[in-house]
């Protein structure tokens, strides 16, 4: 039944079309109005393109249908969350929901992939650890009929062939504000360390050229390493050790995700400096040890990078099974967390 009906979605190569805006932007977007507290709970959306993907409606419900999610690593709060939010909502709205830990490795994340769809799943949501390394999996919807769906990270891919939509964060603007906190706070001089996140992951190579569009204004400021820490806590102090020996006299630190700027801290604090005053350290992501080290004043800022895709999630999948158009990106937006306003926050966090 579903399958073959929803399968239709593929006969669309003839129907699918890139509509140009025929839905007005408004009706995607949020009230950006609403109180602070509600807001960080949930994510906040914008649609910035005129691309549509639309498929026949197929006469399903989302309690017609199993919904797989194809998770890259649970190794970290912001995974977490979002593992968690995929979870509550499928297991509340699909008619089943399962859902694989690809355990940081690409390849195992295509054969999950595969997996799934051997299992019959009628529709993939995918978290891609690599922007290039999961095109066999698409292909591998692809070929079985099975819309693709990517939430947090991109993939290689065209929209309505390869996968249906992307919903994510804007990752060049996430870099860019925070290059601009540290700009303003910095003195508009002094050496930088970069810690890398995940290797040929979009977010990683995002935050690298947002941070660099703004940086590459200030002659006075040096970025005199990047190296990744893989968006890891353990791997963020480690290579800190390391760079701090080879560059002792380090005015500042980004790092890609809270996880590895809170790795990065403490081997700073090892080694005798003081995280936030004569080191400042800036990340993205907004989790609550994030939140809390800005507190403590050992954090300068960070960008939040909202994780919780459960709701956006379905809700998207629900309006492409009833054949509406659906914006081939769905930006979710970020606040910014520094001193000023991660009290009044750090209670919704994650
Ligand atoms: O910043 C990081 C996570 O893909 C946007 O991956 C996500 C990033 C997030 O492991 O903490």
């Amino acid at each position: 039944m579903s399958l073959e009906k929803l399968s239709r979605w593929l006969a669309l190569t003839a129907i699918v079309a890139l509509l140009v805006a025929l839905v007005p932007m408004q009706l995607f977007a949020q009230d950006p109005t609403a109180t602070p507290a509600v807001d960080y709970a949930k994510q906040r959306t914008k649609i910035t393109t005129s691309a549509f993907c639309q498929a026949q409606p197929t006469g399903l419900t989302l309690k017609d249908i199993t919904v797989g999610f194809s998770q890259m690593e649970n190794n970290n709060p912001w995974r977490i969350a979002e593992t968690e939010s995929m979870k509550a909502e499928g297991e509340k709205r699909a008619g089943k929901y399962i859902a694989t830990d690809a355990q940081a490795q690409t390849a195992k994340q295509v054969s999950d992939v595969e997996d799934m769809i051997a299992q019959g799943i009628d529709v993939l949501v995918i978290a891609p650890r690599e922007y290039e390394g999961l095109t066999p999996a698409l292909e591998a919807a692809k070929a079985a009929g099975v819309p693709v769906f990517l939430v947090d990270r991109e993939a290689k891919g065209t929209p309505c062939e390869d996968f249906i939509t992307f919903m994510g964060s804007n990752f060049i603007e996430e870099g860019e504000r925070v290059a601009q906190w540290l700009v303003e706070n910095m003195g508009e001089k002094g050496k930088v360390i970069e810690l890398y996140g995940t290797i040929g992951s979009s977010p990683a190579m995002d935050r690298a050229t947002g941070f660099r569009n703004v940086i590459s204004k200030y002659p006075g400021i040096e970025i005199v390493a990047s190296q990744s820490g893989d968006f890891t806590r353990a791997l963020g102090q480690q290579v800190m050790e390391q760079l701090l020996q080879a560059y002792p006299d380090v005015n500042a630190v980004y790092a890609h995700n809270d996880e590895m700027a809170l790795g990065a801290i403490q081997a700073l604090k090892d080694a005798g400096r003081k995280p936030g005053q004569d080191v400042l350290v800036v990340s993205i992501d907004g989790t609550r040890d994030a939140l809390q080290a800005i507190i403590d004043g050992e954090l300068g800022a960070t960008c939040e990078c909202n994780p919780r895709f459960g709701p956006l999630a379905f809700d998207t999948i629900e309006k492409f099974l009833a054949g509406e158009p659906i914006p081939t990106k769905i930006t979710v937006e970020d606040m910014f967390f520094t001193k000023e306003n991660a009290k009044d926050f750090i209670e919704f966090a994650y």
